[in-house]
């Protein structure tokens, strides 16, 4: 069953983190319905993946969850996927943001089978996509589920990749645009946090792992032009994104401020000094949210097809796959 927040709520207020957008995500502005992003959050428990999208969507979608019951804390709870879908409003861009949510993830011994799930889970939205580009009679109502991106929250140890998150991004890498995410950042002092940083981005070279990069233009045969490489030039050197989450809003002079409080002092979700929420919802909701788009549907996408419709073994089923592969995008 599919779990919504407030996906009805056709009056949305807009967003009080609201920049100004890039032009890339202007071309968009026409999706009068709303643009869908499709958006999922894995993590260990206790990370602040909900607090994360609570934030990100400036209201309480994802309930807290409920504390175990100490008596059945030795039966390990299977990972869940939850849906959650609601509408946001960005620079006047109307964007659907459909979440899903992975409770439960790592919370057992058994991490190969979370990994199996998550992969299934990023394949089967691929095979519906192509199940319905080779229909005679195009169903006019399809929803086009494949996830756009996918937030790994890595765990503030301060340390480097541990090997289930190397695993993990590895396997899902070719399947998805995973961002890593470094969840309840507040923990590490601002040079702690440099260093983990850095080390987390030696070892995602030296595994080569797959995460989402923002192109270089020298890289891209597209144009990127030259402030969208000096943007994202900036954000390569920010990865992987230090968030902090927080349900709490206080009036600071009239501006509702989203803060931790501590009795040392206070963090503030959208000061750039504290943490890099900020900078990842601008990623996520403006700035980049039509190439995460693009990316899904032109390279993932395309790329899986192939190696799918490559498998294929049946003559007659190859055959069958000849429908323009863009005809699906919204
Ligand atoms: N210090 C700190 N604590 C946080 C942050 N975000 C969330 N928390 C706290 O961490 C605890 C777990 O947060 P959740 O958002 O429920 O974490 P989760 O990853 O969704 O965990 P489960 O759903 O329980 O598996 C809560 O007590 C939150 O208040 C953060 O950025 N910094
Ligand atoms: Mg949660």
């Amino acid at each position: 069953m599919k779990d919504t927040g407030s996906g009805e709520d056709n009056n949305v207020a807009p967003s009080i983190y609201s920049h100004v957008s890039r032009p890339g995500s202007h071309r968009y502005k026409n999706a009068k319905k709303g643009l869908p992003f499709n958006l999922m959050i894995v993590g260990e428990p206790g990370l602040g993946c909900s607090t994360f999208l609570n934030t990100l969507c400036e209201r309480t979608v994802i309930p807290a969850s409920e504390p175990p019951n100490p008596e059945q804390a030795h039966i390990a709870i299977p990972m869940q996927f939850k849906h959650y879908s609601v509408d946001m409003e960005e620079d006047g861009m109307k964007i659907i943001l459909n979440i899903i949510d992975t409770p439960g993830f790592a919370s057992g011994t058994d991490n190969e089978t979370c990994f199996n799930q998550i992969q299934e889970y990023l394949e089967t939205q691929f095979d519906d996509v192509l199940a319905e580009e080779n229909r005679i009679k195009r169903n006019p109502k399809f929803k086009d589920s494949r996830v756009h991106a996918v937030l790994y929250f890595i765990n503030p140890t301060g340390h480097s990749l541990r090997e289930m998150d190397i695993e993990l991004m590895r396997r899902l890498g070719s399947r998805a645009n995973v961002i890593p995410v470094i969840g309840r950042a507040d923990s590490l002092t601002p040079r702690e946090l440099v260093l983990f940083k850095q080390r987390i981005m030696n070892d995602i070279q030296e595994y080569n792992i797959p995460v989402f990069s923002f192109p270089d233009s020298n890289e891209d045969d597209d144009v990127v032009d030259e402030e969208t490489a000096e943007e994202n030039a900036e954000l390569r050197a920010m990865m992987p994104f230090a968030v902090v989450g927080c349900e709490e809003v206080i009036n600071d002079d009239g501006r509702p401020v989203r803060v931790r409080s501590y009795p040392w002092g206070i963090v503030q979700v959208d000061n750039d000094e504290h943490s890099d929420f900020d900078r990842l919802r601008y990623v996520l909701l403006n700035s980049h949210i039509g190439d995460l788009r693009d990316q899904t549907q032109n390279a993932i996408y395309e790329l899986y097809r192939t190696e799918k419709l490559s498998a294929s073994s049946e003559p007659s089923s190859t055959q069958q796959h000849t429908a323009h592969p863009q005809s699906l995008v919204a």
